[in-house]
Protein backbone atom coordinates (compact mmCIF):
# COMPACT_ATOMS: atom_id res chain seq x y z
CA UNK A 1 0.00 0.00 0.00
CA UNK A 2 2.74 2.75 0.65
CA UNK A 3 6.42 2.77 0.36
CA UNK A 4 7.41 1.97 3.46
CA UNK A 5 11.00 1.28 3.31
CA UNK A 6 12.59 4.99 2.89
CA UNK A 7 10.09 6.02 5.63
CA UNK A 8 11.84 6.91 9.55
CA UNK A 9 8.69 6.59 11.62
CA UNK A 10 10.31 8.71 14.51
CA UNK A 11 10.17 11.55 11.90
CA UNK A 12 6.68 11.45 11.56
CA UNK A 13 4.15 13.17 13.33
CA UNK A 14 1.84 11.79 15.37
CA UNK A 15 -1.07 11.81 12.92
CA UNK A 16 1.01 10.40 9.97
CA UNK A 17 2.42 7.89 12.19
CA UNK A 18 -0.64 6.27 13.42
CA UNK A 19 -1.49 6.68 9.45
CA UNK A 20 1.61 4.92 8.22
CA UNK A 21 0.68 1.98 11.27
CA UNK A 22 -2.69 1.35 9.48
CA UNK A 23 -1.11 1.31 6.36
CA UNK A 24 1.97 -1.45 7.67
CA UNK A 25 -0.77 -3.37 9.48
CA UNK A 26 -2.21 -4.09 5.85
CA UNK A 27 0.84 -4.69 4.72
CA UNK A 28 1.79 -7.56 7.44
CA UNK A 29 4.68 -5.61 8.73
CA UNK A 30 4.88 -6.82 12.25
CA UNK A 31 8.20 -5.11 13.02
CA UNK A 32 7.22 -1.96 11.88
CA UNK A 33 3.35 -1.89 13.87
CA UNK A 34 5.65 -3.09 16.75
CA UNK A 35 7.80 -0.42 16.25
CA UNK A 36 5.17 2.51 15.70
CA UNK A 37 3.10 1.44 19.05
CA UNK A 38 6.65 1.72 20.73
CA UNK A 39 7.09 5.38 19.29
CA UNK A 40 3.39 6.25 20.20
CA UNK A 41 4.07 5.19 24.02
CA UNK A 42 6.55 7.21 24.52
CA UNK A 43 5.60 10.01 23.15
CA UNK A 44 3.07 9.75 25.72
CA UNK A 45 -0.19 8.01 23.99
CA UNK A 46 -2.91 5.93 25.91
CA UNK A 47 -2.58 2.35 24.97
CA UNK A 48 -6.01 2.32 24.60
CA UNK A 49 -5.81 5.09 21.94
CA UNK A 50 -3.30 3.68 19.85
CA UNK A 51 -5.49 0.16 19.79
CA UNK A 52 -8.34 1.67 18.57
CA UNK A 53 -7.05 4.75 16.18
CA UNK A 54 -4.06 2.46 15.16
CA UNK A 55 -4.72 -1.05 15.38
CA UNK A 56 -8.14 -1.71 15.10
CA UNK A 57 -9.01 0.75 12.81
CA UNK A 58 -5.85 -0.38 10.52
CA UNK A 59 -7.77 -4.00 10.54
CA UNK A 60 -11.44 -2.21 9.72
CA UNK A 61 -9.44 -1.48 7.06
CA UNK A 62 -8.38 -4.87 6.18
CA UNK A 63 -11.86 -6.27 6.92
CA UNK A 64 -13.26 -4.21 4.14
CA UNK A 65 -10.62 -5.15 1.19
CA UNK A 66 -11.02 -8.84 2.31
CA UNK A 67 -14.55 -8.77 2.19
CA UNK A 68 -14.23 -7.04 -1.29
CA UNK A 69 -11.51 -9.72 -2.47
CA UNK A 70 -8.44 -7.58 -2.87
CA UNK A 71 -6.63 -9.35 0.36
CA UNK A 72 -6.56 -12.92 0.71
CA UNK A 73 -6.30 -15.11 3.82
CA UNK A 74 -2.33 -15.80 3.68
CA UNK A 75 -2.11 -11.91 3.57
CA UNK A 76 -5.07 -11.09 6.38
CA UNK A 77 -2.71 -13.74 8.10
CA UNK A 78 0.04 -11.66 7.97
CA UNK A 79 -2.11 -8.54 8.89
CA UNK A 80 -3.38 -10.45 11.98
CA UNK A 81 0.35 -11.08 13.16
CA UNK A 82 1.45 -7.67 12.53
CA UNK A 83 -1.98 -6.55 14.86
CA UNK A 84 -1.07 -8.90 17.22
CA UNK A 85 2.61 -7.94 17.69
CA UNK A 86 1.09 -4.41 18.33
CA UNK A 87 -0.85 -5.60 21.06
CA UNK A 88 1.77 -7.61 22.84
CA UNK A 89 3.23 -4.46 23.63
CA UNK A 90 0.16 -3.01 25.11
CA UNK A 91 -1.03 -5.73 26.89
CA UNK A 92 0.69 -5.45 29.88
CA UNK A 93 -0.18 -1.41 30.25
CA UNK A 94 -4.21 -2.05 29.89
CA UNK A 95 -3.57 -5.41 32.06
CA UNK A 96 -2.71 -3.10 34.82
CA UNK A 97 -4.46 -0.27 34.54
CA UNK A 98 -7.62 -1.23 36.12
CA UNK A 99 -8.43 -2.48 39.34
CA UNK A 100 -6.35 -4.75 41.46
CA UNK A 101 -8.88 -6.34 43.13
CA UNK A 102 -10.06 -9.91 41.63
CA UNK A 103 -13.67 -10.01 40.58
CA UNK A 104 -13.22 -14.01 40.00
CA UNK A 105 -12.71 -15.94 36.80
CA UNK A 106 -13.62 -15.20 33.41
CA UNK A 107 -13.45 -18.30 31.17
CA UNK A 108 -13.45 -17.08 27.67
CA UNK A 109 -13.03 -18.70 24.20
CA UNK A 110 -13.52 -18.90 20.52
CA UNK A 111 -16.54 -20.93 19.32
CA UNK A 112 -16.21 -24.42 17.60
CA UNK A 113 -15.58 -24.12 13.65
CA UNK A 114 -14.47 -20.47 14.23
CA UNK A 115 -10.21 -19.36 14.42
CA UNK A 116 -10.80 -15.50 15.09
CA UNK A 117 -9.46 -14.88 18.32
CA UNK A 118 -7.88 -10.79 17.85
CA UNK A 119 -10.83 -9.50 19.40
CA UNK A 120 -11.36 -12.56 22.31
CA UNK A 121 -7.94 -11.35 22.93
CA UNK A 122 -8.39 -7.62 23.01
CA UNK A 123 -11.35 -8.42 25.31
CA UNK A 124 -9.42 -10.50 27.54
CA UNK A 125 -6.92 -7.89 28.14
CA UNK A 126 -9.57 -5.56 29.03
CA UNK A 127 -10.88 -7.84 31.59
CA UNK A 128 -7.42 -8.16 33.13
CA UNK A 129 -7.27 -4.70 33.47
CA UNK A 130 -10.80 -4.72 34.95
CA UNK A 131 -9.87 -6.98 37.74
CA UNK A 132 -11.11 -10.37 36.62
CA UNK A 133 -8.52 -13.49 35.94
CA UNK A 134 -8.78 -14.66 32.63
CA UNK A 135 -9.16 -17.94 31.33
CA UNK A 136 -8.46 -18.18 27.90
CA UNK A 137 -9.41 -21.60 26.33
CA UNK A 138 -8.35 -20.12 23.11
CA UNK A 139 -9.92 -21.08 19.15
CA UNK A 140 -12.21 -23.76 17.85
CA UNK A 141 -13.89 -24.90 21.41
CA UNK A 142 -16.61 -27.60 21.51
CA UNK A 143 -19.01 -27.54 24.22
CA UNK A 144 -17.01 -30.03 26.54
CA UNK A 145 -14.00 -28.05 26.34
CA UNK A 146 -16.47 -25.12 28.04
CA UNK A 147 -17.94 -27.49 30.19
CA UNK A 148 -14.56 -28.81 31.37
CA UNK A 149 -13.20 -24.86 32.17
CA UNK A 150 -16.37 -24.56 34.20
CA UNK A 151 -16.01 -27.59 36.02
CA UNK A 152 -12.04 -27.13 36.88
CA UNK A 153 -12.12 -23.03 37.54
CA UNK A 154 -15.67 -21.90 38.37
CA UNK A 155 -15.49 -19.05 37.34
CA UNK A 156 -17.54 -15.77 37.20
CA UNK A 157 -18.60 -15.43 33.69
CA UNK A 158 -18.56 -17.24 30.84
CA UNK A 159 -17.75 -15.74 27.98
CA UNK A 160 -17.83 -16.84 24.67
CA UNK A 161 -16.83 -15.14 20.89
CA UNK A 162 -17.67 -15.89 17.38
CA UNK A 163 -16.74 -14.09 14.14
CA UNK A 164 -18.71 -16.00 11.55
CA UNK A 165 -22.25 -15.95 11.37
CA UNK A 166 -21.98 -19.74 10.83
CA UNK A 167 -20.69 -20.17 13.98
CA UNK A 168 -22.67 -17.86 16.13
CA UNK A 169 -25.60 -20.41 16.39
CA UNK A 170 -23.23 -22.69 18.22
CA UNK A 171 -23.65 -20.12 21.12
CA UNK A 172 -26.86 -20.84 21.22
CA UNK A 173 -25.57 -24.89 21.67
CA UNK A 174 -23.27 -24.21 24.52
CA UNK A 175 -25.91 -21.95 26.56
CA UNK A 176 -28.87 -24.85 25.88
CA UNK A 177 -26.69 -27.46 27.24
CA UNK A 178 -25.60 -25.10 30.70
CA UNK A 179 -29.31 -24.67 31.00
CA UNK A 180 -29.84 -28.32 30.73
CA UNK A 181 -27.06 -28.89 33.21
CA UNK A 182 -28.72 -26.42 35.90
CA UNK A 183 -25.20 -24.02 35.23
CA UNK A 184 -27.09 -21.43 33.61
CA UNK A 185 -28.93 -20.54 37.02
CA UNK A 186 -26.13 -19.24 38.90
CA UNK A 187 -23.43 -18.70 35.61
CA UNK A 188 -23.75 -15.15 33.55
CA UNK A 189 -22.53 -15.99 29.65
CA UNK A 190 -21.57 -12.93 28.00
CA UNK A 191 -21.44 -13.39 23.91
CA UNK A 192 -19.82 -11.19 21.61
CA UNK A 193 -18.19 -10.94 18.26
CA UNK A 194 -18.70 -8.68 15.15
CA UNK A 195 -21.58 -10.37 13.57
CA UNK A 196 -23.57 -10.56 16.83
CA UNK A 197 -25.97 -7.80 18.19
CA UNK A 198 -28.39 -7.46 21.40
CA UNK A 199 -31.29 -9.35 19.57
CA UNK A 200 -29.09 -12.57 18.82
CA UNK A 201 -27.58 -12.17 22.17
CA UNK A 202 -31.52 -12.62 23.82
CA UNK A 203 -32.48 -14.63 21.51
CA UNK A 204 -29.83 -17.55 22.95
CA UNK A 205 -30.07 -16.72 26.28
CA UNK A 206 -27.34 -15.22 26.90
CA UNK A 207 -26.86 -12.66 29.73
CA UNK A 208 -24.91 -10.07 28.10
CA UNK A 209 -23.58 -8.90 24.59
CA UNK A 210 -20.45 -7.30 24.63
CA UNK A 211 -20.27 -4.90 21.58
CA UNK A 212 -16.26 -4.28 21.93
CA UNK A 213 -14.44 -4.56 24.57
CA UNK A 214 -13.41 -1.60 26.56
CA UNK A 215 -17.85 -2.22 26.94
CA UNK A 216 -17.30 -5.72 27.93
CA UNK A 217 -14.81 -4.80 30.71
CA UNK A 218 -17.66 -2.73 31.92
CA UNK A 219 -20.70 -4.64 31.27
CA UNK A 220 -18.52 -8.01 33.43
CA UNK A 221 -18.05 -6.05 36.44
CA UNK A 222 -21.84 -4.94 36.21
CA UNK A 223 -21.80 -8.36 36.01
CA UNK A 224 -20.18 -9.94 39.06
CA UNK A 225 -21.22 -6.93 41.20
CA UNK A 226 -25.08 -8.14 40.73
CA UNK A 227 -24.03 -11.56 41.68
CA UNK A 228 -21.94 -10.54 44.80
CO1 LIG B 1 -12.00 -13.85 8.75
N1 LIG B 1 -13.79 -13.25 8.30
N2 LIG B 1 -12.32 -15.54 7.83
N3 LIG B 1 -10.12 -14.21 9.06
N4 LIG B 1 -11.81 -12.03 9.25
C1 LIG B 1 -14.21 -11.97 8.86
C2 LIG B 1 -14.88 -12.19 10.21
C3 LIG B 1 -15.22 -11.45 7.74
C4 LIG B 1 -16.30 -10.49 8.28
C5 LIG B 1 -14.39 -10.82 6.60
C6 LIG B 1 -15.25 -10.23 5.51
O1 LIG B 1 -15.75 -10.95 4.69
N5 LIG B 1 -15.39 -8.93 5.54
C7 LIG B 1 -15.80 -12.80 7.19
C8 LIG B 1 -17.05 -13.33 7.90
C9 LIG B 1 -18.30 -13.19 7.05
C10 LIG B 1 -19.49 -13.78 7.72
O2 LIG B 1 -19.44 -14.66 8.54
N6 LIG B 1 -20.60 -13.27 7.34
C11 LIG B 1 -14.61 -13.74 7.37
C12 LIG B 1 -14.44 -14.96 6.67
C13 LIG B 1 -15.47 -15.26 5.60
C14 LIG B 1 -13.37 -15.84 6.95
C15 LIG B 1 -13.08 -17.19 6.29
C16 LIG B 1 -14.30 -18.10 6.08
C17 LIG B 1 -12.33 -16.90 4.97
C18 LIG B 1 -12.02 -18.10 4.13
O3 LIG B 1 -11.39 -19.02 4.56
N7 LIG B 1 -12.48 -18.04 2.91
C19 LIG B 1 -12.08 -17.82 7.28
C20 LIG B 1 -12.78 -18.61 8.40
C21 LIG B 1 -11.82 -19.33 9.31
C22 LIG B 1 -12.54 -19.92 10.53
O4 LIG B 1 -12.69 -19.26 11.53
N8 LIG B 1 -12.99 -21.16 10.42
C23 LIG B 1 -11.44 -16.60 7.86
C24 LIG B 1 -10.12 -16.55 8.29
C25 LIG B 1 -9.51 -15.42 8.80
C26 LIG B 1 -8.01 -15.34 9.12
C27 LIG B 1 -7.45 -16.64 9.72
C28 LIG B 1 -7.28 -15.01 7.84
C29 LIG B 1 -7.97 -14.08 10.07
C30 LIG B 1 -8.09 -14.43 11.56
C31 LIG B 1 -6.77 -14.34 12.29
C32 LIG B 1 -6.96 -14.36 13.78
O5 LIG B 1 -7.97 -13.99 14.33
N9 LIG B 1 -5.93 -14.85 14.43
C33 LIG B 1 -9.25 -13.35 9.67
C34 LIG B 1 -9.50 -11.98 9.98
C35 LIG B 1 -8.35 -11.21 10.61
C36 LIG B 1 -10.75 -11.37 9.71
C37 LIG B 1 -11.13 -9.87 9.82
C38 LIG B 1 -10.49 -9.19 8.62
C39 LIG B 1 -10.75 -9.14 11.07
C40 LIG B 1 -11.24 -9.76 12.37
C41 LIG B 1 -10.58 -9.02 13.51
O6 LIG B 1 -9.60 -9.48 14.05
N10 LIG B 1 -11.08 -7.81 13.81
C42 LIG B 1 -12.71 -9.94 9.72
C43 LIG B 1 -13.34 -8.72 9.12
C44 LIG B 1 -13.93 -7.81 10.18
O7 LIG B 1 -14.34 -8.23 11.25
N11 LIG B 1 -13.99 -6.55 9.86
C45 LIG B 1 -12.93 -11.29 9.14
C46 LIG B 1 -10.50 -6.91 14.81
C47 LIG B 1 -11.05 -7.24 16.19
C48 LIG B 1 -10.46 -6.28 17.21
O8 LIG B 1 -12.46 -7.05 16.16
O9 LIG B 1 -12.92 -9.53 16.24
O10 LIG B 1 -14.81 -7.87 15.90
P1 LIG B 1 -13.51 -8.20 16.50
O11 LIG B 1 -13.66 -8.10 18.11
C49 LIG B 1 -14.26 -6.98 18.75
C50 LIG B 1 -15.76 -7.13 18.99
O12 LIG B 1 -16.41 -7.94 18.03
C51 LIG B 1 -15.87 -7.62 20.39
O13 LIG B 1 -14.78 -6.98 21.03
C52 LIG B 1 -13.65 -7.00 20.16
C53 LIG B 1 -12.76 -5.84 20.47
O14 LIG B 1 -13.40 -4.60 20.48
N12 LIG B 1 -15.80 -9.04 20.72
C54 LIG B 1 -16.32 -9.49 21.90
C55 LIG B 1 -15.25 -10.08 20.09
N13 LIG B 1 -15.39 -11.19 20.82
C56 LIG B 1 -16.04 -10.87 21.96
C57 LIG B 1 -16.45 -11.62 23.06
C58 LIG B 1 -17.12 -10.96 24.09
C59 LIG B 1 -17.38 -9.60 24.02
C60 LIG B 1 -16.99 -8.84 22.94
O15 LIG B 1 -17.56 -11.58 25.20
C61 LIG B 1 -17.04 -12.82 25.56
Amino acid sequence: MSDENDVILDDLSDEDLVDQMKDDLYDGMAAEVREGTQILLRRGWEAGDILSQALVEGMRIVGIDFRDGTLFVPEVLQCAGAMKSGMELLRPILASTGSRASLGKFVIGTVKGDIHDIGKNLVGMMLEGAGFEVIDLGINNPVDNYLAAIDQHQPAVLGMSALLTTTMPYMGVVIEELDKRGILKSLPVMVGGAPLNQEFADAIGATKYGRDAAVSAELARALVGQNH
